[in-house]
C-alpha cells in the first residue's frame, strides 16, 4: 500500500485529494492544525475513528503546522510517505496584503521546511508543490510554463519563492519535486470568502430570504476558473510521471467576475444588478487583471483535460448552495456531476 502525506488536508483541494488517494488504495496521512473549533468538516465523511473501525482506517491525521519545521521532520521520518502533497498555505490573496510577513512565512518558507524535512530524513518521497497562476500576475496572457512571473501580491511573491525553492531542491538534491501551476479552481467546498463561493452562497441566501445585498470589490478582473476535483487528479498524475516537471493546469477560458454574476444570478432568474453593491474594502492594492491558461503541456504529457468549464461550474456551485439552504434547485449542475463523474467523485453538496 502506497503512503501519501497531505499538508492542507482540511482545505478544498486537500479534501478532494484525500478522497482520490483513498480510492486509489493509498494510506493517507494529513496534517491538521489545532484550533479551538472543529476545522475538519471537509474530511469528516472519510474519517473513521480507529477505536471503532480498526481495519477500515486508511486515513490518519496528525497535528502540525508548516510554520514549525521540527515537527514536520519527525512526522515525515516516522510516516515515510511515498508521496507528499504540499497544499498548506495562507491562500487568500487579499488577506496577504494585511498579513504579508505571516504569508511569506507560511506560504513561502513552509515549502522549504517540508523540503528540508525530506532531505534531512533521507526518505525517497516524491513532492508536489501547490504553485499558483497568481505568480504570473501582470504577465501577458495566455500564461504557460515558460511565461515570466510578475507577482502582484505578497501571496504571489511567496508562491514564486516556493516555486523556485522546489526547483532548487530538485536540481541540488535530486528530489522528485514538481510544481503544479494551477489556475483558479472552485467547487461547493470552496472557502466562503473567495469570490465564486461568496457569490453562489449569497444568491442561495437571497433566495431563502435571509440576505438582501451582496458586497463585492473589483468586478472587472478575469479568471480562468475550473472545477477542483479535476485539478487534484492533475496533482496526482504529476507525481506518477517518470520525471519531475512543472505543469500549468487550467481550462483555457477566461471570464470576468461580472460574467460570473450574470451567469449565477441568471441561473435562478434574478438580475445581479438589483442585489450587488460595491465595497472599496474588497479591492486590492494591486490587482491581477487577466489570467488565462495555456494547459497544452499537461494535456499532452499528463493526458489531462478539463471536463467542466465556466458555464457548468457555475451551475454545480449554484445547485449545491441552493441545496445547502434546503431550497429546490434547477439541477443542471447536479446532472453534470452525476453524468461526467461517479468514479471517486460524486455529488456532495452537504460536505
Ligand atoms: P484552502 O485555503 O481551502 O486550504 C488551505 C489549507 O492549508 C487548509 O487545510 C489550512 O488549514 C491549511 N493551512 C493554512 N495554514 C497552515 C499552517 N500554517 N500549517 C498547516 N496547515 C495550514 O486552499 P485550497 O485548497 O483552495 O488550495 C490548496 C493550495 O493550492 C494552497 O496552497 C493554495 O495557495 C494553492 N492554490 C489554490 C488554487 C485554487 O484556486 N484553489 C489555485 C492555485 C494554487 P485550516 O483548515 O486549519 O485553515
Ligand atoms: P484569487 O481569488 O485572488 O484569484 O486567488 P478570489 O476569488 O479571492 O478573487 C478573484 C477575483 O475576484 C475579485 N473580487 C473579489 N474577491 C474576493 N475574494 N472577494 C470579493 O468580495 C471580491 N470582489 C471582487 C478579486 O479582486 C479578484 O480579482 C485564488 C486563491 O485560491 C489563491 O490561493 C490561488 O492561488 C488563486 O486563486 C489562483
Amino acid at each position: 500500500m502506497k503512503k501519501a502525506l497531505i499538508t492542507g488536508i482540511t482545505g478544498q483541494d486537500g479534501s478532494y485529494l484525500a478522497e482520490l488517494l483513498l480510492h486509489e488504495g493509498y494510506e493517507v496521512h494529513g496534517i491538521i492544525r489545532r484550533a479551538s473549533t472543529f476545522n475538519t468538516q471537509r474530511i469528516d465523511h472519510i474519517y473513521h475513528d480507529p477505536h471503532n473501525n480498526g481495519n477500515k482506517v486508511h486515513l490518519y491525521l496528525h497535528y502540525g503546522d508548516v510554520a514549525v519545521g521540527e515537527t514536520l521532520q519527525h512526522m515525515i521520518y516516522n510516516v515515510k510517505p511515498d508521496e507528499i502533497y504540499h497544499l498548506a498555505a495562507q491562500s487568500h490573496v487579499r488577506v496577504s496584503f494585511d498579513m504579508p510577513e505571516y504569508t511569506g512565512d507560511v506560504t513561502g518558507l513552509g515549502t522549504t521546511r517540508i523540503l528540508e524535512a525530506i532531505r534531512k530524513s533521507e526518505i525517497d518521497a516524491r513532492f508536489y508543490q501547490a504553485s499558483s497562476s497568481e505568480m504570473f500576475g501582470s504577465a501577458k496572457p495566455p500564461q504557460k510554463e515558460d511565461t515570466q512571473f510578475e507577482p502582484r501580491s505578497p501571496y504571489a511573491a511567496a508562491k514564486v519563492y516556493a516555486y523556485w525553492i522546489t526547483r532548487n531542491y530538485r536540481e541540488a538534491y535530486g528530489i522528485f519535486a514538481s510544481n503544479g501551476i494551477l489556475f483558479n479552481h472552485e467547487s461547493p467546498r470552496r472557502g466562503e470568502t473567495f469570490v465564486t463561493r461568496k457569490i453562489t452562497r449569497a444568491i442561495a441566501s437571497i433566495k431563502a430570504g435571509k440576505q438582501n445585498h451582496l458586497y463585492l470589490g473589483n468586478l472587472d478582473s478575469k479568471r480562468d476558473w475550473g472545477y477542483a476535483p479535476e485539478y487534484v487528479e492533475a496533482m496526482w498524475l504529476m507525481l506518477q510521471q517518470d520525471k519531475p516537471d512543472d505543469f500549468v493546469i487550467g481550462t483555457g477560458e477566461t471570464h470576468s467576475v461580472r460574467e460570473f454574476l450574470e451567469e449565477a444570478f441568471g441561473y435562478v432568474g434574478l438580475n445581479w444588478e438589483d442585489y450587488v453593491r460595491i465595497d472599496e474594502r474588497y479591492f486590492r492594492p494591486t490587482e491581477v487583471d487577466l489570467l488565462l491558461s495555456d494547459p497544452s503541456k499537461a494535456i499532452k504529457q499528463l493526458k489531462w483535460t478539463p471536463k467542466v468549464k465556466f458555464h457548468e461550474l457555475v451551475r454545480i456551485m449554484m445547485d449545491a448552495d441552493l441545496e445547502l439552504q434546503g431550497l429546490e434547485y434547477p439541477g443542471e449542475g447536479r446532472k453534470i456531476v452525476d453524468e461526467r463523474f461517479g468514479d471517486w467523485h460524486r455529488w456532495d453538496s452537504q460536505v
